[in-house]
């Protein structure tokens, strides 16, 4: 497939995103000819390709079946959906399906360790990231986290490991990885509105597997286990005592404590993230840095440093005793579950923010958490939808904005209580993404808490 691209230079690349833009340069620098194509780009974007690319046409509008089919390949951002006619028509007529993590592996000799899972994937890929460098290992971080793969051909910088993010969208487009070490951190449902049922969504993660050296996998989770081929071994990690040589939690003097077989490794406690699905997060982490080579120690000092991301179970501040916390990236209900899982230290004490787009979701998820909340407070598209499926188990308010989110959740919450937006829902029916709804939050979260004081 790669020998296509080198000889035949009809290459369409579809969506003219941060990845259409990257497969673009890439494209430019391998002298390679190609033609654009994207239904919603704007005029300026699409006046500064044109400035930029003036030997590629540009295809504005819906995609045609038989313009693609004049392309021999077809690189299709992850945004759009593989079941688009046109696409499946050129697709029927012989055009090959290609993607930016082929064209990369295709120019790299360096082992990848490859990330998928429904949840926990950016906090995962970033331990791992900072685990190699302190580690010494020169590496390059990349994927669905935000750089787009290709972006990490740096001429000048010779990297030793890739580390790849990669969504359910990714995978599905692409062949098989061959990587060093391949996890999924766990699986429950999202992007329903793009799979017809769980286990095609399964299918699509497990394609990570596909010929990796070391497959590490949830012991905690069936649908993230692997069917292994003879030339594979796996780690597995989980919260309860792990056998020899996988990764586990064990009491030792009433202190729980991160294990690797019957060794202790180091005290809950003394790491910085917080919450049993960031113990989760460490032990894979722990788990596929080994399988990397990374030196132990390094990793373990990560571990004692590494406070968050942002948008994660994100600490804003508190006001008479009440605890803001953004949790924006909880873009599905197995996230939100998480969250308040990890947040709530009695029954009753979680005021939750939640909705916003909700991909064709089931929210029954959801009624499992009423037993912790004190209230709720939906915003967004999936609104109604979540009030009635939580019907009277949990109080409940309907509001249009943001503002009245904060207020709404701050008058329910008192002493003792937090406040946790966790929305279960994607962003895109209000905000450019899940970072300007938290930063929306967190400014009229740190808002009413300045305001409180100064009472
Ligand atoms: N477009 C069309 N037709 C369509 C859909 C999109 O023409 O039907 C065009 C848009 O007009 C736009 C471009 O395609 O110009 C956008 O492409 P894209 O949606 O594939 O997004 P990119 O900008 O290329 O970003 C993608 C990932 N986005 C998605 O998977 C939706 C980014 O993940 C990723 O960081 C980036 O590649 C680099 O690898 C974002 C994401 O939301 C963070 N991921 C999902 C998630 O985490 O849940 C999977
Ligand atoms: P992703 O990149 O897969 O979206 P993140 O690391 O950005 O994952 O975390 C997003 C949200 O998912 C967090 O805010 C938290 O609510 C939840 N989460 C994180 N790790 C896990 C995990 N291991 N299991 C379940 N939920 C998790």
């Amino acid at each position: 497939v790669i020998e296509t691209i080198a000889t035949d230079n009809r290459t369409a690349v579809l969506g003219m995103g941060v990845t259409g833009m990257s497969c673009a340069r890439y494209l430019e620098s391998r002298r390679r000819e190609f033609a654009a194509f994207d239904n919603a780009m704007s005029e300026q974007d699409a006046d500064e390709f044109r400035r930029r690319y003036p030997g590629s046409p540009l295809y504005l509008g819906e995609f045609e079946a038989e313009t693609l089919q004049q392309y021999s390949t077809l690189l299709v951002s992850p945004g759009i959906g593989l079941g688009h006619p046109a696409i499946q028509q050129a697709m029927a007529g012989g055009s090959i399906l290609l993607s930016d993590i082929d064209l990369l592996l295709a120019e790299i000799d360096a082992p990848v360790v490859a990330i998928t899972g429904s949840n926990g994937k950016t906090t995962v890929t970033t331990l791992l990231g900072l685990m190699a460098e302190e580690a010494g290992v020169r590496t390059a971080v990349g994927g669905n986290i935000g750089t787009p793969v290709l972006d990490l051909l740096d001429q000048q910088k010779a990297y030793d490991l890739f580390v790849l993010e990669l969504s359910s969208f990714q995978l599905e487009r692409c062949g098989a990885l061959g990587a060093q070490a391949a996890t999924v951190l766990n699986l429950s449902p999202d992007h329903m509105d793009r799979y017809d049922s769980l286990l095609a969504y399964q299918q699509v993660k497990q394609r990570i597997y596909r010929a990796c050296r070391r497959v590490v996998y949830n012991r905690g989770d069936k649908l993230t286990w692997p069917m292994l081929t003879r030339e594979q071994s796996s780690i597995t990690f989980g919260l309860d005592r792990p056998d020899l040589n996988q990764y586990g939690v064990c009491e030792y003097d009433g202190e729980r404590w991160l294990a690797r077989g019957n060794k202790r490794l180091m005290p809950v406690a003394e790491m910085k993230l917080h919450g049993e699905h960031n113990i989760l997060n460490a032990l894979a982490s722990l788990a596929l840095g080994e399988a990397a080579g990374l030196e132990l120690d390094a990793m373990l000092s990560v571990l004692e440093t590494f406070p968050g991301l942002p948008h994660r179970c994100e600490w804003l501040g508190e006001s008479a005793g009440v605890a803001f916390f953004n949790d924006s990236k909880a873009t599905n209900t197995g996230a939100t579950q998480a969250a308040v899982g990890g947040l709530s230290r009695r029954p009753g004490d979680i005021v939750l923010i939640a909705g916003g787009q909700g991909k064709d979701a089931d929210f029954r998820p959801l009624l499992q958490l009423a037993p912790r909340l004190k209230g709720l407070v939906l915003l967004g598209e999936a609104a109604a939808e979540i009030a009635g499926v939580m019907g009277d188990s949990v109080d409940t308010v309907l509001v249009d904005d943001m503002d009245s989110a904060v207020n709404a959740a701050a008058a329910m919450a008192g002493a003792g209580d937090r406040v946790l937006l966790s929305p279960a829902c994607a962003s895109f029916d209000m905000y450019s993404g899940y970072q300007q709804r938290g930063d929306v939050f967190a400014a009229l979260a740190r808002q009413y808490i300045g305001g409180a004081r100064s009472e």
